[in-house]
């Protein structure tokens, strides 16, 4: 926390206290503290040997869908087994300080809504819903333990499709509402503060550069520089869960 410069949080905690409409564009950083791994890193782990850009696809599903079926059950294990961190809490803490604040979150681990954000959109779905494959029928909150012993992955009762984890692969189309809603807020906000993203994946990346385009105060929090660095006003470097409640901090005393 050392290299955190004090005055950048006070003006951190300015701009919020300034501002009405916030958005909190989040990436797979801010989960980082909580154990589960970013997407790149997890690419280290016990998966390094299958690229998450093969697996999360259509065609890496079709080619393989037991292999990606048990990849997703594995991370639905880990999320389910983790907590928010103290950055997911101080963004809720934030709700406080602006009129309005919605996250926008790249994540599909759930952490931002079990930390009890009240207005949390999900721009690449959720790991712990899954769906048939084409799409017709849902199934909120999987229980992978229920269906320990068939065939992998399981069937919909509905329409015997194959089931496939309720999230967007690469290829496919973000949820329409969620990333035109997205846009809307990104150019229509006084603050964006951008946490814990490498800002490489399309088309979530260009929200901090429109928000930027159109006025907004853009801050970012993040470890080491990312693709968004440079739209940003300036930088909190550092771990989300150690910056965030410093500003929650400098907050509190101004108020
Ligand atoms: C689409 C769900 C079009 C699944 C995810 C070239 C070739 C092929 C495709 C493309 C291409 N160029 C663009 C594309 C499109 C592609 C894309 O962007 N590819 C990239 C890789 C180049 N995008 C798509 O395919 C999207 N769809 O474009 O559709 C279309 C149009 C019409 C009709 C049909 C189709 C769909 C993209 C969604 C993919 N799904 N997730 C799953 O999770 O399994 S993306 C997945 O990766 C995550 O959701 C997340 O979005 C992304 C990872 O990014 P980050 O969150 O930024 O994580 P990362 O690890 O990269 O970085 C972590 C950051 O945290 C780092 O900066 C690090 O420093 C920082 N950090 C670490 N610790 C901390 C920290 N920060 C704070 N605190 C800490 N403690």
């Amino acid at each position: 926390m050392s290299e955190l410069n004090p005055e950048l949080v006070e003006r951190t905690a300015q701009w919020i206290a300034e501002a009405g409409v916030v958005v909190v564009f989040t990436g797979a950083g801010v989960s980082a503290e909580s154990g589960i791994p970013t997407f790149r890193e997890a690419r280290s782990g016990l998966w390094a040997k299958y690229d998450p850009l093969r697996l999360a696809t259509v065609d890496g599903f079709l080619n393989d869908p037991r292999l990606v079926w048990e990849w997703y059950a594995y991370r639905r294990k880990l999320v389910r087994e983790k907590e928010p961190n103290p950055g997911h809490v101080s963004i809720v803490e934030l709700e406080g300080w602006a009129d309005e604040l919605t996250v926008i979150t790249q994540n599909v681990d759930s952490l931002h809504k079990r930390a009890g954000s009240t207005n949390v959109i999900e721009l690449h779905g959720n790991i712990t819903r899954v769906k048939c494959f084409n799409g017709a029928h849902v199934y909120p909150d999987w229980n992978d333990e229920a269906g320990k012993d068939v065939e992998l992955p399981p069937l919909c009762e509905h329409c015997a499709q194959l089931l496939r984890p309720d999230v967007v692969w690469f290829g496919e189309q973000l949820p329409t509402g969620a990333l035109e809603e997205s846009f809307r807020l990104a150019e229509s906000c006084d603050l964006m503060l951008v946490i814990g993203t490498s800002g490489n994946v399309q088309p979530a990346a260009s929200l901090p550069a429109a928000a930027r385009e159109a006025g907004a105060r853009v801050i970012e929090v993040n470890p080491e520089a990312s693709e968004i660095t440079h739209t940003a006003h300036f930088m909190l470097r550092g771990a989300s869960g150690e910056v965030l409640p410093e500003v929650v901090r400098e907050l509190r005393k101004r108020t």
